[in-house]
């Protein structure tokens, strides 16, 4: 019976997946460790106001006026820009919190729900802000980029440390190094256990895999940045998007694969700045 009631809450729990509620969506770092306090210059914190502006998903600054996030962080229904707010890289949640109005919020007009892919969005900041030694621009890939297991690529964020277990206090940026897991190698392991057809794509061609049964991120991710280091440049990769829980055995952390929205991205993000 308890087992029944588990099946038909984590079932209703699927249904709400990337529902318009923001708020309940939080995801965290398992494994990995606390970011030293210069790394990660780009990382941001999405905020919606609750008795206190609540961090809900992760985002990365990729120009000095645009974030990208995950389109399940803020959509499918656009919310008025107004209730949201973006703070810049921060050691601990909350401890020095400068927030900053956003203008503009662009999902991508293909996402719905993000198993089904265009788990993207952009959030224009109503001023650009300065970068500096702890603020700074994350570069997106060339859309001939590849990322492939063996690269050296990292997920950062505040998001839960286990399934269902949030970040303790001082709420610390962590960071983890996770291997990337080759698509149709990803999209076997997510049909172990399920009756999908094989022949039914769960791992889209717009979507990638990383992490192992130690490493991935998790509620509360979402939304941020999957870096990778390629020639001594750090590249955004993915947007933590989803997954069957948090590092759980052949269910790797899926990411949206940011060389595929290229296109959509530069439509509204310049590229000279
Ligand atoms: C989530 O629910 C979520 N393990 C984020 C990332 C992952 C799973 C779930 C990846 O926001």
């Amino acid at each position: 019976m308890l087992t029944l009631l588990v099946l038909v809450l984590s079932f209703l729990a699927g249904l709400t997946h990337g529902a318009p509620a923001p708020v309940l969506e939080r995801a965290v770092i398992v494994g990995g460790k606390e970011a030293p306090a210069n790394k990660w210059p780009w990382q941001v914190s999405l905020r919606v106001h609750r008795e206190f502006w609540m961090h809900f998903c992760g985002g990365s600054l990729v120009h000095p006026q645009w974030v990208l996030t995950a389109g399940h962080c803020v959509g499918p229904n656009i919310v008025n820009p107004s209730v949201l707010r973006v703070q810049l890289r921060e050691q601990h949640l909350y401890y020095h919190d400068q927030l900053l109005p956003i203008s503009r919020i662009i999902v991508h007009p293909n996402f719905y729900a993000a198993e089904s892919g265009a788990d993207i969005a952009l959030l224009e900041l109503q001023e650009p802000v300065n970068t500096s030694s702890h603020v700074q621009l994350i570069s997106l890939p060339p859309a001939s980029q590849t990322f492939s297991p063996g690269m050296s690529c990292w997920v950062t964020g505040w998001g839960d440390v286990n399934n269902g277990e949030s970040l303790p206090p001082p709420f610390p940026l962590k960071q983890v190094k996770v291997p990337i897991v080759e698509n149709s190698l990803c999209d076997n392991n997510y049909h172990t256990g399920l009756q999908t057809g094989d022949n039914v794509h769960i791992i889209h061609d717009d979507m990638m895999c990383a992490g192992n049964t130690h490493k991935d991120s998790c509620q509360g991710d979402s939304g941020g940045p999957l870096v990778c280091r390629v020639n001594g440049t750090w590249m955004q990769a993915g947007v933590v998007s989803w997954g069957d829980g948090c590092a759980q055995p052949n269910r790797p952390g899926i990411y949206t694969r940011v060389t595929s929205y290229l296109d959509w991205i530069y439509l509204y993000v310049p590229k000279e700045f």
